[in-house]
């Protein structure tokens, strides 16, 4: 693309890449606005009539914009049915936000089969190689309300409802491949626990507090979660760079009746990347609605995220063997054991038309399976089952939540369910029973070839509250993550430790937290006491001791990076006069590696090049600082660069870039901004000079890496 007058690499309003067709039998409309007769129809009309504004009701509106009075000065008339109508419809607009995964952001795509599962499934969806179903697939945060901010530290909700022939299959899983709890019945304990502290109603979205560690603290089996959570997991780059793990051992079962247990996960095409703390706090000030903007422009650009649909299949046999049970979700199967299997590929590729209509909506239900899908034992999974349903009749105030567009399976459906407050699919004829005798016109039959049937488990046992004795083993898959990540990376949870812990104004309860930590790694138990200016206290009880499991390389954040700067973004930072030949090279370049680009300068107005070429600008330099951006590149002209050597905001852009790790490209006239930011005067390696044309390639060759971790260790105070 041409660089030039537009500020930026890939903007709204050029066409976007064509999103494939929907696949066959997926007539159905997607979206409220395209409902006939559903009272959401579209504004795009150029019918007169229907450009005419009306009531709900149908009613032709002359004025909306003055209330009926009696004379100008009122008072205001009781009969203004049009006044009524309108604030009444405002008055409640809102409907309960999710208790957990309240803020999220969806889209619509695709799901394409590569590798059939017809042997060990008889569900549809995953048996024909090449078959594609229509998918829409919504992230979250989990503890934050829905105006909280995107970058929170937090566990991202990865949720995908597939409409399959056979119905919806909803897989609800999260970025993170296990959970805080073994059992259903400690759910609300932990989510009162995160959640804002109730008398204070603080703080938001953020575990950071004396609750949420109490609970951790006295919950053993909170710490192999806990390990991730304070993994760089948690603040990820972007929603297109996080992976999904359905997280229970579900079933796959085939038309015999013989079951299969798997694993579900999503790995993404774009590879894993997460940002730094200090990144994330920053970014959460310049923009609370980082992920949600970057999927958006990914999908709007053309630039369509990608994730592989891996499976880990097992039987009955191996799972006896698996070193944790299998039903124990605070635990995975390392793939380096049992190898993820690539069945498919999800595209997203059409962004919502209306958030409210999809992505608050949509309604994922973990017991949404079609047949050949089935469940484990996992008590945790069966509290899902049950929860779901009824967090979406309070949420979405009907039992007719299905009837919701977003919701609507694509296949037919056809029951004798009927009624409710608005409902818009009833049954029609004269039966709504059965058995009944009224033959042809008696409506749908159970169909025991086609139906959904039960792996049949031989269940004979007591009842008992009861925590399995299989479950007792809290740390050593916690080592096990910890030994997997890199040095940086587990510098990274350690002080994530260290900053959640200092939140906490319990001495004790951050005495106890560490005292966990001991079981796990008596490094990373000392490097947090020691952040915190505390005396290491003695381990936990532990229930089980510790085993050295072999390091998972494939728990890494960084050993699963991308291999190229591909849907990254440069922040490219111009003053007037900026040189325009390495401007246009380096455009170039970005544009070649698919990468997008913006540029920051002093005026939105843009900038003046030294040919002459106006560049608009995509931001005024305190409104785009360069946590918005993967590496940034400094080429202001040398009057430019003295200006910038003055001014806060330009100093903050280089000593953040710096700071953060981020490779830089180092324009002809940048060192004065660099003296006056405190830059060292020795530029280390992730600083690449843009003196001629060719090094624009070798910068964004560079950036692939998108950090410079050695100089991690010259920057932070901890790291010393
Ligand atoms: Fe959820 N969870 N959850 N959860 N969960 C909800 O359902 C619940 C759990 C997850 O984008 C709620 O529609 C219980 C694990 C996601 O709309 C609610 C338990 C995992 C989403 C609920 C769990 C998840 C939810 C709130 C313990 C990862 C957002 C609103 C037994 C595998 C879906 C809603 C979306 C949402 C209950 C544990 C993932 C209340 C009782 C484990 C991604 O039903």
């Amino acid at each position: 693309m041409a660089a030039t007058k537009n500020g930026a690499g890939k903007l709204k309003g050029e066409t976007p890449a064509k999103a494939p067709p929907l696949p066959a039998g997926s007539d159905l409309p997607t979206s409220f606005a395209e409902t006939p007769g559903a009272g959401g129809e579209t504004h795009q009309s150029t019918n007169a009539a229907e450009l005419t504004m009306t009531t709900q009701q149908g009613i032709p509106i002359a004025d909306g914009q003055n209330s009926l009075k009696a004379g100008p000065r009122g008072p205001t008339l009781l009969e203004d049915f049009i006044l009524r109508e309108k604030i009444f419809h405002f008055d409640h607009e809102r409907i309960p936000e999710r208790v957990v995964h309240a803020r999220g952001y969806g889209a619509h795509g695709v799901f394409e089969l590569t590798d059939s599962l017809a042997d060990v499934t008889r569900a549809d969806v995953l048996g024909t190689v090449g078959q594609q179903t229509e998918v829409f697939v919504r992230f979250s945060t989990v503890a934050g309300n829905a105006g909280s901010m995107d970058l929170a530290r937090d566990v991202r909700g990865f949720a995908v409802k597939f409409y399959t022939n056979e119905g919806n299959w909803d897989i609800v899983g999260n970025n993170i491949p296990v959970f805080f709890i073994q059992d259903a019945i400690k759910f609300p304990d932990l989510v009162h626990a995160v959640k804002q502290e109730p008398d204070r109603g603080f703080p938001q979205a953020q575990s950071a507090h004396d609750n949420f560690w109490d609970f951790a603290s006295l919950s053993p089996e909170a710490w192999h979660m806990i390990m991730w959570q304070m993994s760089d997991r948690t603040i990820p780059r972007s929603f297109r760079t996080i992976e999904g793990f359905g997280v229970h051992t579900f079933r796959l079962v085939t038309a015999e009746g013989k079951s299969t247990f798997v694993k579900f996960h999503w790995k993404p095409r774009q590879g894993l990347q997460s940002v730094l703390w200090n990144e994330a706090v920053k970014i959460n000030g310049a923009d609370p609605d980082f992920h949600r903007r970057d999927l958006w422009n990914a999908i709007e650009s053309g630039d369509f995220p990608q994730w592989d649909l891996g499976v880990q299949l097992f039987d009955q046999e191996t799972a006896d063997k698996l070193p944790f049970d299998h039903l124990d979700s605070t635990k995975l199967i390392p793939e380096e054991d049992i190898p993820v299997r690539i069945i498919g590929t999800m595209t997203l590729n059409r962004n919502v038309d209306n958030f409210f209509a999809n992505t608050e909506q949509v309604a994922f239900c973990t017991q949404n399976v079609p047949p050949g899908v089935d469940f484990s034992d996992d008590p945790l999974l069966h509290g899902r089952n049950f929860s779901y349903l009824d967090t979406q009749l309070k949420r979405l105030g009907s039992p007719n939540f299905t009837h919701l567009p977003i919701n609507a399976p694509r296949s037919p459906v056809s029951n004798f369910q009927q009624d409710g407050h608005m409902a818009m699919r009833n049954p029609k004829g004269r039966a709504n029973y059965e058995p009944n005798s009224w033959g042809a016109e008696g409506g749908p039959r159970e169909n025991p070839a086609r139906g959904f049937v039960s792996f049949a488990a031989e269940i004979q046992a007591p009842k008992q509250r009861i925590r399995s004795e299989t479950f007792a083993d809290h740390y050593s898959q916690a080592r096990q993550f910890y030994v997997s990540q890199l040095p940086i990376e587990q510098k990274h949870i350690g002080d994530a430790l260290v900053f959640e812990l200092s939140k906490v104004e319990r001495v004790d309860i951050r005495a106890r937290a560490v005292s966990h930590l001991r079981n796990i790694h008596d490094d990373l138990a000392a490097t947090v006491a020691d952040g915190l200016g505390m005396d290491l206290p003695n381990a936990a009880v532990a229930a089980k001791p510790t085993l050295d499991l072999p390091p998972s390389p494939k728990l890494s954040i960084l050993a699963n990076g991308p291999v190229s700067f591909k849907g990254r973004k440069m922040g490219i930072l111009l003053t007037d006069g900026s040189d325009a030949k390495m401007f246009a090279a380096l455009t170039a370049a970005l544009d070649t590696e698919e990468a997008t680009w913006e540029v920051i300068a002093p005026k939105i107005g843009g900038v003046t090049l030294d040919d002459g070429t106006a560049v608009a600008a995509k931001h005024k330099i305190d409104g785009g600082p360069s946590v918005l951006f993967d590496a940034v590149a400094i080429l202001p002209s040398a009057d430019g660069a003295a200006m910038l050597a003055q001014d806060a905001p330009s100093k903050d852009f280089v000593s953040d870039a710096f700071g953060h790790c981020k490779f830089i490209g180092v324009g002809a006239n940048a060192k004065p901004l660099f003296d006056e930011a405190r830059l060292p005067a020795e530029l280390d390696d992730g600083f690449v000079a843009l003196a001629k044309g060719k090094d624009a390639t070798a910068f964004v060759t560079a950036c692939r890496e998108l950090r410079f971790w050695p100089r991690e260790m010259n920057v932070d105070l901890d790291a010393a």
